[in-house]
């Protein structure tokens, strides 16, 4: 920044943008919601108006909330392409605040009437459930705390002691809806919600489960926009173009695309306005984007890491890893989903390559490849266990576990490199420990899966896969990710092997 480049402001850009009162409350004020919701909230305002501006809450970081605040909560989302990159401001945020260091105030803020909407991009990891039960985590100490009375710090210790609080003051009705990439993600919030209130007394809890079946819909949404980190560099071509400083630009690929449950307690903002999808398929949109997308998106990363490069662009230009996400999306995720009604499922496909292949982005296999344990629960289980009670082995899914477990938890004198290295993961550790000592490959996937219960219980019961597994982990240990690859590729090869530019 040289030091005559003002920082953004109402000043810098001659506005606040709207003067509507907030009535959605979100928590995980990350890049992703400032570069999703917000843009599709800036058109609803613009479009139909209402009172409808956001108050962010971000869980723990406060750098996004001190410069926001810095800069009268404005910031700018940056769609880039390789054509270039273009510049938005959504001013849709009327206040922004750290849960963290008010987490009386989270509460209070879902208990307050004008808000009518609680919405959240807190990542698969911010659900506070097993991934073997799916159900509540109830040893987390952080649920433990949350449910002991302190106020809450977990999401879902949020959302339940914020809806209990509403139930005795007003009663007033409201939405909670989950943006994260999680199947049935409203159904999910809703049982772990109710999961929390019943753990409670029944003189605290039964009020709010009564609200809950009264007055508090959880509809589901399948969110859609690649939003990677932002970067130094970002910065200075943001304030190249704008004449203004942000600190916290938001780099967004130009596709966006959001499907949600038309099912509002208390209104809602026209999200249509900016695109939106209302619809009853839902669940259809959610299962083809959490595999064919975010699927396809692990084994590029965990492929690519272990290949020595940086960006997904850079891994899927290499005709091996590209022949794998051919093969993983048309042969083991496509045959397990049903495509909602009036999606053209080539076109959807063609274009996923196209954004993946968006060099401009600059999108890192580590951070598609972090917290695979809670990512890829959510992605692998149900296509792999199609793909075996059909009869046949997904050879695909099978080498983006094994190039996740050997990305996180390496055997002996094996280097995953500085790109998996970088990749953070609630697992590591314990799967760092099973990996130092165990003999072999086998050993390391038998006891991640099937004692673990990493991938939940179906897949801890197929000791087929689990071999599979076993094997592409030694290959790769001791002959490297590309020799795993070939063999993966020959193996899946009982149909024809996907040429490259097959998909176009
Ligand atoms: C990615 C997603 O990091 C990941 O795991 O697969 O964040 C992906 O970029 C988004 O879901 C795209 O909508």
């Amino acid at each position: 920044m040289s030091d005559s480049t003002p920082r953004l402001g109402a000043h810098t850009v001659g506005s606040a943008g709207s003067a509507a009162a907030a009535g959605v409350l979100h928590l995980g004020l990350g890049n992703f919601h400032r570069a999703h919701q917000a843009v599709y909230t800036a058109a609803a305002l613009r479009a139909a108006g209402g009172d409808w501006r956001i108050v962010g809450v971000a869980s723990q970081s406060r750098s996004v909330v001190d410069a926001m605040r810095a800069q009268d909560l404005l910031y700018s989302v940056a769609e880039i392409s390789p054509d270039g990159t273009s510049l938005s401001i959504p001013a849709v945020h009327s206040d922004v605040f750290v849960a963290a260091e008010e987490p009386g105030r989270v509460v209070d803020s879902i208990a307050a009437s004008d808000i009518r909407v609680v919405t959240l991009t807190v990542t698969e990891n911010g659900y506070s459930y097993s991934p073997s039960t799916g159900h509540l985590d109830l040893a987390d100490p952080r649920i433990v705390a949350d449910l002991g009375g302190r106020p809450p710090l977990t999401t879902i210790g949020q959302l339940a002691r914020g809806l209990q609080r509403r139930a005795a003051r007003s009663g007033a009705p409201m939405t909670i809806l989950s943006c994260d990439n999680l199947t049935e993600n409203g159904a999910h919030t809703e049982r772990l919600v109710r999961e929390f209130l019943t753990e409670l007394p029944r003189s605290e809890g039964a009020e709010a489960l009564a609200f809950l079946d009264n007055a508090v819909t959880f509809p589901s949404s399948m969110v859609d926009r690649i939003v990677p980190a932002t970067t130094a560099e970002l910065r200075e071509t943001v304030a190249a173009q704008l004449g203004a400083w942000d600190e916290v630009p938001v780099p967004a690929e130009p596709f966006t695309m959001w499907a949600i449950e038309d099912r509002f307690a208390a209104g809602r903002p026209a999200w249509e306005a900016g695109g939106a999808v209302f619809t009853d398929e839902v669940g259809r949109y959610e299962q083809m984007k959490v595999r064919l997308l975010n699927g396809t998106h692990s084994l590029i990363a965990y492929l690519g890491a272990l290949h020595g490069v940086a960006t997904i662009s850079e891994a899927i230009a290499l005709p091996d890893i590209e022949a794998a996400a051919v093969t993983v999306l048309r042969s083991e995720y496509e045959p397990s989903i049903t495509v909602p009604s009036g999606v053209d499922i080539r076109a959807y496909e063609r274009q996923l390559f196209e954004r993946w292949g968006n060099s401009a982005l600059g999108h890192r296999t580590a951070q598609v490849g972090t917290d695979g344990s809670v990512k890829l629960r959510q992605r692998i289980p149900e296509p792999a266990l199609a793909s075996l009670d059909g009869g046949r082995m997904p050879q695909m899914i099978a080498l983006t576990t094994a190039a996740y477990l050997s990305s996180i938890a390496p055997l002996p004198g094996f280097d995953p490199g500085p790109h998996a290295r970088a990749m953070v993961d609630g697992a590591r550790a314990p799967l760092a420990e099973m990996a130092a000592s165990a003999r072999d490959g086998a050993e390391l996937a038998r006891r991640a899966i099937a004692e673990l219960h990493l991938f939940g219980q179906g897949l801890a019961e197929r000791p087929e896969f689990i071999a599979r597994v076993g094997e592409l982990v030694d290959t790769i240990t001791h002959h490297g990710i590309d020799a795993a690859l070939r063999d993966s590729i020959s193996a899946s090869n009982d149909r024809p092997i996907p040429t490259r530019g097959a998909h176009r």
